[in-house]
């Protein structure tokens, strides 16, 4: 099956329900039924094959939030297009690699962003392609037949290796890991879900707008989540359902103790996921809201892989068990299976696991492990099979949700002049879970704020250090590894 059959139940089974409201830069908040959709995207999808535009190529969209995202999604599924999504706060030099690696036929973006499309790559505005599409005449649905092993799209993850890789997943992966999630978090037609998540990374897309449009419920679409405004936004819309990263969560507690009640009062799911949920979040957000967070653990290669139960206890601190479908087992360095309350690392297999990265074959060897995916993360099970995560094998830090991979920055502060060695490790913050700090052995003559600068022009904003300090040396092991536990503390002056 294809994925856009299992949407169909939403886009042709309640073609009249209203869907979605969403708000346009400027512009007061407009509906579309299921069925606005499925004729929007119909025309979209020829629009797109009039521009040349055949099953198997990619079409890398650097879009915020907005609803030409998800028409373009279904015009892509609809004619066998692999969509490329990227970061909005992706910079030149981290657009470029993704378009140079996945080789899409054009980049869909708005104009305010095209700066920072590479030279020479060929750029769709949003807007015009909008109004190629409403200019079709035809909104009857392109004829073209997808399998589940169909490629739907690239999502870019980077590896421990620093360079990021276009994890292939497929139309089956996406419906398997919708169908999972709606039967787990028992997710109806009758639910209200409020998107906050960027609609590039596969949260915000693969779980909340792919199981709106498997369950049909209705979802309100922001272009970002504005913590100044998102009691406002709670209380007019009166959502049942929010998927959120621990940093949102965190700033929910910052909402007065009866507007949160009243709140949680007409809500029925919040879960979490993307970064470790800290326990004391959880407790607080269940003394302020009346609700106990759901925290599920997923990958961009894996989609989801454990959630805590429905119905049952959510224990602070553990992911849950393995979801209907997935696999998950806890190995030793040896590859054998480690028992109950022992440490090792997490592998999973199932349907919603990528079929590999793109055009590289020997990072798809090494991912896989007879048939395994390594997860590189670390947990151990409990005698019921509940994993609780215990670290990363890799030094990824993530901030906010977002993933930061050190080796990508620290190969670029030793390109600046006088470093000489450098060294990013995640720093615990409040707030975004970790931040980043870069370690520096340099030249007494090195600038670091021209150094800073550098940095704050190549990469997204979240990648930036929130400080650098100079050391004389770096702690390397005999063969020379860095080891950064042993770098002295950080702490951000008060
Ligand atoms: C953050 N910023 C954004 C966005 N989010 N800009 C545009 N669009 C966004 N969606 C920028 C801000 O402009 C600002 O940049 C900086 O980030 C912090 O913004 P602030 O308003 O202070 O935000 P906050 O209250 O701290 O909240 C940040 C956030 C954001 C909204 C929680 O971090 C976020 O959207 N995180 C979600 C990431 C996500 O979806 N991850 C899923 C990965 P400046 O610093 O320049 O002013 S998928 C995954 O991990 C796996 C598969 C999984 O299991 O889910």
């Amino acid at each position: 099956m294809a994925l856009i059959d299992l949407f169909d139940y939403s886009l042709r089974g309640r073609p009249h329900a209203p869907a979605l409201d969403v708000e346009a830069p400027g512009e007061p908040a407009r509906t579309y039924t299921f069925g606005d959709l499925e004729c929007r995207s119909n025309r979209l999808a020829r629009a797109l094959r009039r521009r040349g535009l055949e099953a198997g190529d990619r079409l890398a969209l650097l879009l915020p939030n907005r609803v030409e995202v998800i028409e373009l999604w279904l015009a892509c599924l609809k004619i066998g297009v692999i969509v490329v999504p990227i970061n909005v706060l992706y910079r030149e030099r981290e657009v470029a690699h993704i378009v140079a690696d996945a080789q899409p036929r054009a980049i869909v973006t708005a104009m305010e962003l095209a700066g920072v499309c590479p030279t020479g790559a060929t750029v769709w505005d949003v807007e015009s392609l909008a109004d190629a599409a409403a200019a079709e005449d035809d909104d009857a649905r392109p004829s073209f037949v997808a399998t589940a092993e169909s490629p739907a799209a690239l999502v870019y993850t980077s590896g421990t290796t620093g360079a990021s890789k276009g994890a292939v997943l497929t139309h089956g992966n996406f419906a398997a890991n919708a169908l999972t999630l709606v039967t787990a978090w028992r997710i109806t037609e009758r639910d209200r879900y409020l998107a906050v998540l960027p609609l590039f990374h596969v949260h915000g897309l693969g779980n909340g707008v792919m199981c709106w449009l498997a369950a049909g419920c209705h979802m309100r679409l922001l272009a970002r989540f504005d913590h100044t405004c998102a009691a406002d936004v709670f209380e007019q819309y009166r959502p049942t359902l929010f998927f959120g990263v621990p940093t949102i969560y965190v700033r929910l507690l910052d909402i007065e103790a009866s507007r949160a009640r009243r709140i949680g009062a007409s809500m029925r799911l919040f879960v979490s996921g993307s970064a470790p949920l800290p326990a004391h979040v959880l407790e607080q957000f269940r003394e302020h809201f009346g609700h106990v967070i759901l925290e599920r653990y997923g990958m961009t290669e894996t989609l989801m892989i454990a959630s805590n139960p429905y119905t049952g206890v959510r224990a602070p601190g553990v992911v849950g068990p393995a979801l209907p479908m997935m696999a998950l087992r806890v190995v030793a360095p040896d590859g054998a299976e480690c028992a109950a309350g022992t440490t090792g690392e997490v592998v999973v297999r199932g349907p919603n696991v990528c079929a590999g990265y793109w055009n590289r074959p020997e990072a798809t060897a090494a991912a896989f492990v007879e048939g395994w995916f390594r997860t590189g993360d670390l947990g151990d099970l409990d005698e019921d099979g509940a994993l609780t995560l215990r670290g990363r094998r890799s030094d990824v830090i993530i901030s906010g949700g977002f993933n930061i991979y050190p080796r990508e920055i620290e190969d670029y502060l030793l390109e600046q002049p006088g470093v000489r060695e450098a060294a990013v490790v995640g720093v615990a913050d409040a707030v975004r879970g970790e931040v980043p700090v870069a370690y520096l052995v340099a030249d007494h003559d090195a600038d670091v704020e021209a150094i800073d600068r550098a940095v704050a022009t190549a990469f997204a904003s979240f990648k930036r250090p929130r400080a650098y300090v100079r050391v004389e040396s770096l702690p390397r092991t005999a063969l020379g590894k860095v080891q950064k536990h042993l770098l002295p503390p950080w702490a951000p002056p008060r």
